[in-house]
């Protein structure tokens, strides 16, 4: 099995290969002709996929990477928290995909259809087939609006929208900014989700807006400039029942955090339903339909006026039932060292993997450091020797001027990078998320810069000792 071969002798196996080449989806930015085999063969331009191939780039030279990715944007999802809530633009969120792909690196501009690791090859849905020495699985997860009754045509009314994809998230601003009164719906999936602080963050931003006077005519500067944080319901708040009806058991998974963000639903008048799932929207009516996950049958149709619907995820289609998936479909990985179980030369990052933690970027950040160390091991014939933590972050927008900065562990134990109690709501964090990160993300991650905060926070500590 390759699993049990080194690298180097599968390479041996495919290294005289020769492949038609589909010049018109492939883009190289040295002019040189596009190849069919690659040293490093990176599988998605996303977070994950670009980061890497950065990193790939120092180790083994631009020329012998490539990246598969079919979209001509890369987009900063993280923002999108604050898009839904008005204060930031769609547009600040994406760059052209050309100009996020490292120099010199291959893009083949298509979608990966077939992977075939025991012949260190993929097929892509241009029919073009590439060899690898390394793979490396960057694909993201997918969006199921689909698998909720009424959508995802019931975008097409207003009153509705979703954070999660670059189509829906103004939407969500437009709902917000109209609302005149009544059901305030914000919803979380039955499924794992990335960023499972998101569905929450925009009802908290959405209490505040409400919460604010004359907002509708503020710019998004404005706006978070002249917030005043009151308990008193003023503006539109008082006419609106904010409702956020979850599939999970609880509010959040870290009960660290999860104490504090029940103490700002209490004080907010926030109505949390645990276990309720959502199962069909009807956009005509104006009305959503909940499961209840302990009554197995009972359903609970809920009037709203605006709904924010965070949709079922799950894993890339191209992955499920391939031989590099686990069997809930997710890439098959070492949680330490990012490795594939079974094949060798195959690693995966991000979103599309089975790694026991919450999907972020702040996650993808720690995975790089390690991955990078993991495959320069092996192109050395070592062994692997550095170990991921599950670091993972989510910054808890609490309102237009204050986030808790969680992160945590694989044991869900916090692991805080600054020297102050995290569970707090801090201004500082909000301007470290609206307008530091976005930095970091562009010219750290994105370029290998950036491996997550770990070094740091034994220095921040030992700063304040
Ligand atoms: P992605 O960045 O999604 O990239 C996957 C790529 O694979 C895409 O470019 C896609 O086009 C490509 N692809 C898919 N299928 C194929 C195929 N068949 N062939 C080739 N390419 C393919 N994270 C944080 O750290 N902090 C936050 O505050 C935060 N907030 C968020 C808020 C929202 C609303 C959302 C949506 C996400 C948020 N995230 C946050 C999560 C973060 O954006 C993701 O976890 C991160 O982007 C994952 O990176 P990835 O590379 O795994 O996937
Ligand atoms: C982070 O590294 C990261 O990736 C770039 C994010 O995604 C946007 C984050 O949201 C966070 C919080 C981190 C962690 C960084 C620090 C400085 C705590």
């Amino acid at each position: 099995m390759a699993g049990q071969l080194h690298p180097q002798l599968l390479l041996s196996r495919q290294c005289c290969r020769v492949f038609s080449v589909v010049s018109s989806h492939v883009h190289t930015s040295s002019g040189l002709a596009a190849k069919d085999h690659y040293r490093v063969l990176v599988l998605g331009g996303g977070s994950g996929g670009v980061t890497m191939a950065a990193r790939m780039k120092r180790k083994v030279g631009a020329q012998n990477v490539a990246i598969v990715e079919p979209s001509e944007m890369h987009y900063y999802q993280p923002i999108w928290t604050l898009v839904g809530a008005g204060a930031k633009s769609v547009a600040s969120s994406g760059r052209s995909t050309a100009s996020v792909i490292p120099s010199g690196v291959t893009w083949v501009k298509s979608k990966v259809a077939e992977f075939d690791p025991e012949n260190n090859t993929v097929r892509t849905d241009s029919g073009k087939k590439i060899s690898y020495d390394y793979l490396i699985v960057a694909l993201g997860l997918e969006l199921h609006y689909e698998k909720i009754k009424g959508l995802p045509e019931g975008f097409e009314h207003p009153k509705i929208g979703s954070n999660y994809s670059v189509k829906t998230v103004e939407k969500t601003w437009n709902a917000l900014k109209n609302f005149k009164g009544g059901n305030a719906l914000f919803t979380y999936p039955n499924t794992p989700i990335k960023c499972g602080g998101a569905p929450q963050k925009i009802m908290y931003l959405s209490d505040a807006f409400l919460r604010k006077v004359h907002s509708q005519s503020m710019s998004s500067q404005t706006m978070a400039a002249i917030v005043v944080f009151s308990v008193k319901h003023t503006g539109k708040r008082s006419k609106a029942n904010i409702i956020y009806n979850t599939s999970l058991p609880v509010l959040f998974g870290v009960k660290k955090y999860s104490d504090a963000l029940w103490e700002i639903v209490k004080t907010r008048d926030l109505n949390v339903n645990l276990r309720h799932n959502l199962i069909e929207v009807r956009a005509d009516k104006q009305e959503a339909v909940f499961e209840n996950l302990d009554k197995p049958g009972e359903t609970e149709v809920y009037k709203y006026e605006m709904i924010h619907v965070t949709p079922p995820m799950g894993p890339p289609a191209v992955l499920k039932g391939s031989s590099l998936d686990d069997a809930g479909g997710w890439l098959d990985v070492n949680k330490n060292t990012l490795q594939h179980k079974t094949y060798a030369n195959v690693f995966g990052i991000g979103d599309c993997t089975n790694l026991p933690t919450s999907k972020t970027a702040a996650a993808v950040a720690a995975q790089s450091a390690v991955l990078d160390r993991t495959v320069s091991r092996i192109l050395k014939k070592q062994t692997p020797d550095k170990a991921y933590d599950g670091y993972t972050s989510c910054p808890l927008v609490t309102s237009y001027n204050t986030v808790i900065l969680a992160e945590f562990d694989y044991d869900g134990q916090p692991l805080e990078t600054f020297p102050v109690d995290q569970s707090k709501e801090s201004r500082v964090m909000y301007h470290m998320k609206a307008d530091l990160m976005p930095h970091l993300y562009w010219n750290g991650l994105l370029k290998g810069l950036w491996g997550g905060p770990g070094p740091y926070r034994t220095i921040m500590h030992l700063g304040m000792k």
